[in-house]
C-alpha cells in the first residue's frame, strides 16, 4: 500500500516537472496567402492553420498592416478546429502587408506570430477603420486578458494528487492503527 502511494507520488511529480515542455502551444503549420509568398490580387481571407484546434474566444486576433501603416482585416474571426480565419477588404497599395495574429492554444495559451505576403499589383481598396479583425462578440481592444494566460486547471489538479499522496504517504508512516491493520 505504502509503495503504491509512494509510486503514484512520484508519477504526480513527473508529470508536473513536465508539464511545461509537454504541452505544447499551437504552432502555424500553414497559412493562406503563405508566408513570403507573393501575389498579384488581394486574397478574400487570411487563413492560418495551425497543428492543434484553436479555442474559440475573444482573444482571437488577427491583424493585416499594409504598406504605410493602412489595416486590412476586418472581422469577425473565424474558428472552425485548427483553422482561424479573417476576412480580408479588398487590398490598396502594391507591397508588404503583415500578418499578426494572436490565438488561443488547445491548452488554454494565447500564442502570437506574424508572417508576410507581397501584393505585387495594385487594388483599388481602401484600408479599414477598425485596428484589427475580432472574434464574433469580441470585446474592445482593451478588454484584459488576464484570463487567458491562468494556469490550466489540471495542473492545479495534478499538484492535489500530488499533495494528497504525499499526505497519506506521511499519515501511513506516522498512523499506528493503519499499520496495525496491514
Ligand atoms: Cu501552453
Amino acid at each position: 500500500m505504502r509503495k503504491a502511494l509512494v509510486a503514484l507520488a512520484l508519477t504526480g511529480v513527473a508529470v508536473l516537472g513536465t508539464a511545461t515542455p509537454a504541452l505544447a502551444h499551437n504552432v502555424l503549420i500553414s497559412s493562406d496567402p503563405a508566408n513570403g509568398s507573393s501575389v498579384a490580387a488581394g486574397p478574400a481571407k487570411i487563413s492560418l492553420t495551425f497543428d492543434q484546434y484553436v479555442q474559440g474566444a475573444d482573444v482571437n486576433q488577427i491583424a493585416v498592416t499594409g504598406p504605410g501603416g493602412g489595416q486590412w482585416a476586418e472581422g469577425p474571426i473565424g474558428v472552425v478546429n485548427n483553422v482561424v480565419t479573417a476576412p480580408l477588404r479588398p487590398l490598396g497599395p502594391a507591397g508588404k502587408y503583415t500578418v499578426g495574429y494572436r490565438v488561443l492554444s488547445a491548452d488554454g495559451h494565447p500564442v502570437t506570430g506574424e508572417l508576410t505576403f507581397t501584393l505585387t499589383t495594385a487594388g483599388t481598396g481602401t484600408p479599414a477603420t477598425v485596428d484589427a479583425a475580432r472574434s464574433p462578440g469580441g470585446s474592445s481592444s482593451a478588454a484584459p486578458q488576464s484570463s487567458s494566460t491562468g494556469v490550466p486547471i489540471w495542473v492545479w489538479i495534478a499538484g492535489a494528487v500530488v499533495l494528497l499522496a504525499i499526505g497519506l504517504t506521511v499519515a501511513l508512516r506516522s498512523g499506528r492503527s493503519v499499520e496495525e491493520k496491514n
